[in-house]
């Protein structure tokens, strides 16, 4: 038995920030259809895809913050995506900044999509753990500030029945938390698609700096291994504005094992043929979590964070 579905990742190079939606969405399209040659069927774009990544500026206009925003998906740029979706039959996980007008002021997401092979959203996720600061820190050769721009994300860890198998979306920071892979590993994730922007100078920790690419592969492989998971890591890659973002996309096994990853910093596909009953050979084998996990000694995981060790 087996259940494969071909998954690209779709590793995005540099977007300036002038860089309109129209000339990215154009990017992503070469690269569908370039994928589509060769049989892909599942093509997972980085977080926020559509646009440079501007938590790296303080911004003080709100209507200048909020340019970077989507209010709504499909919107007329991207609408050609979900068009080559239904024409080459070929789903997506993109990642943007979404804005949710309200009464009582918007609300901002650091957001992703999953759109199925006949073009329609079936799954959304709003990122849940937020790195960085929420205040202008000028000793920082450039900011972090996705604290400031976006609230944590309000739909949980969500698993979408999709391509045949059990989805799950997480991004970028949320992949060093080993809970958003239990979750969804217990909700029965057979491939956890993850779209990144990760600078390789880390302001507050420059001596990890050099391990920045081992740190990207160790979160995602120990992701994969621990839930019996296939999972799909995307960069937007290269220097950005002046911020030197790391590539190293990547298609892991349920084993761990890293089985295509990028070779540079560009728009790039990194392809796999995923047979998702693969994940058996560790949820059956390793870590039959029914079997042997012991929730009962676990308790400190889920308690208020108040209650964490000081540090
Ligand atoms: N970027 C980085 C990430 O988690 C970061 C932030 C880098 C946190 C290195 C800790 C260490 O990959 C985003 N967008 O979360």
């Amino acid at each position: 038995m087996s259940r494969p579905i071909k998954i690209a990742a779709a590793q995005l190079g540099p977007i300036a920030r002038d860089e309109p939606r129209s000339a990215v969405v154009k990017r992503c399209l070469i690269l569908m259809h370039e994928a589509k040659a060769k049989g892909v069927e599942l093509i997972v774009f980085p977080e926020l895809a559509l646009t440079t990544f501007f938590p790296r500026w303080y911004l003080e206009d709100q209507t200048e913050v909020d340019a970077f925003f989507e209010t709504e998906m499909p919107s007329a740029e991207t609408q050609p995506l979900f068009d080559a979706a239904k024409e080459l039959s070929m789903g997506f996980y993109l990642g943007y900044a979404e804005r949710v007008p309200g009464e009582e002021g918007d609300r901002h997401f650091n957001t992703t999509i999953l759109v199925d092979q006949q073009g329609e959203i079936v799954g959304k996720y709003r990122k849940i753990h937020l790195p960085g600061h929420e205040e202008n820190e000028p000793w920082r050769p450039f900011q972090h500030l996705e604290r400031r721009y976006f609230e944590s994300g309000d739909m949980g860890f969500q698993i979408f029945d999709a391509f045949g198998g059990k989805v799950g979306m997480a991004i970028c920071n949320d992949r060093r938390w080993p809970e958003t892979f239990r979750v969804l590993g217990l909700k029965g994730a057979e491939v956890v698609l993850i779209g990144y922007n990760t600078p390789r100078h880390y302001p507050p920790a420059p001596e990890h700096d050099h391990l920045q690419d081992f740190h990207n592969h160790l979160v995602l492989q120990a992701g994969a291994y621990q839930n019996g998971t296939w999972v799909v890591g995307v960069a937007k890659a290269g220097i950005e504005e002046g911020c030197d973002l790391i590539g190293g996309s990547c298609i892991i096994d349920p084993t761990g094992t890293i089985v295509a990853k990028a070779e540079g910093v560009g728009d790039e596909l990194v392809i796999a043929d995923c047979d998702l009953d693969r994940c058996d050979e560790i949820r059956k084998k390793i870590f039959d979590f029914r079997r042997y996990r012991e929730p009962d000694n676990y308790a400190p995981i889920t308690a208020p964070k108040e209650t964490g060790p000081k540090q």
